[in-house]
């Protein structure tokens, strides 16, 4: 593969965690380091058993290939492969492919001197996985509360943990993640089409940048928050989403057991209302 004339320059050595100079090497255009391999072999490894559970499962549909946790009752024991011990391997690799990635992006990230921010992003979902297939299942005691892997069964796995909670929209925490998944449409909505109004703009027309940019948010709403700013706030609307989406599915169960309507009661039970009542 032919290699772009400034990714010579950026090849430098060091900046790895792990394994010193001995993984400190490139192929093709990917770095390889000690997370490279370790991503590879737990990559390699939970997809060889994905397709082992789908081949001793009783369809090839992509749609309806499920490989389920274990049932309730094997609590936070080993399962059989056969019933559950498979998702629970595959769960492994999962995380271990995961978080062997994120370190990659460390020690790259290292390697050239910017900041670590990308990692740091990518751990906010890593957490949301942990938080569903890990975290949760720790904290009600079985390995079966998890979330089969599965296109269908993952939904429907939704669909009922949902209904478990009577609606689960009453959840205040899935508010908060809705409103930042929304918010953040809203916020790369308005970048990405003012940063294409100024690179692209009418043919004759010339080239406008970050002046334009500013000064059409401060006509339009008398604040423009900067286009460094713009990528703070897309980051912590992105960031906000996905750790509130933990946070929601972690009190569900762990914290809360009852449908998430009946949360409200305390505004009922506000002592305001007993004025002049019984
Ligand atoms: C901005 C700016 C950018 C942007 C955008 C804005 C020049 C190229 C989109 C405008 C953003 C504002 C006013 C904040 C909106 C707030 C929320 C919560 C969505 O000023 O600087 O850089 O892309």
């Amino acid at each position: 593969m032919a290699m772009l004339s400034f990714e010579r320059k950026y090849r430098v050595r060091g900046g790895t965690l792990v394994g010193g100079d001995l993984f400190d090497f490139w192929v093709g255009p990917f770095y390889v380091g000690f997370f490279g391999v370790t991503t590879a072999f737990f990559s390699l490894v939970g997809t060889a058993l994905i397709l082992w559970g789908a081949a001793i499962g009783p369809t090839w549909n992509i749609w309806q290939i499920n490989i389920a946790p274990p049932d309730l009752s094997y609590g936070l024991g080993f399962a059989p492969l056969t019933h559950g011990g498979l998702w629970q391997v595959i769960t492994i690799c999962a995380v271990g492919a995961f978080v062997s990635w994120a370190l990659r992006e460390v020690e790259i990230s290292r390697k050239l001197g910017i900041g670590l921010h990308v990692p740091a992003a990518f751990s906010v979902a890593i957490f949301a996985y942990v938080a569903l297939n890990v975290i949760r299942p720790l904290l009600m005691g079985a390995w079966g509360v998890g979330f089969p892997y599965g296109i269908m069964s993952h939904l429907d796995w939704v669909s009922n943990t949902g209904y478990n909670y009577i609606n689960f929209e009453y959840n205040p925490m899935h508010m908060v993640a809705v409103t930042l998944f929304f918010t953040t449409t809203l916020a790369l909505g308005l970048h990405g089409s003012l940063v294409l109004s100024a690179i692209n703009p009418a043919k004759g027309e010339p080239v406008k940048f970050t002046e334009h940019e500013d000064s059409f948010f401060r006509d339009i709403v008398g604040y423009s928050i900067g286009t460094l700013g713009i990528h703070r706030l897309g980051l912590f609307l992105a960031l906000g989403a996905g750790f509130a989406s933990a946070a929601c599915i972690l009190i569900s169960g762990p914290f809360w057991t009852q449908g998430w309507p009946s949360w409200w009661g305390w505004w009922l039970h506000l002592p305001i209302w007993q004025f002049g009542g019984h």
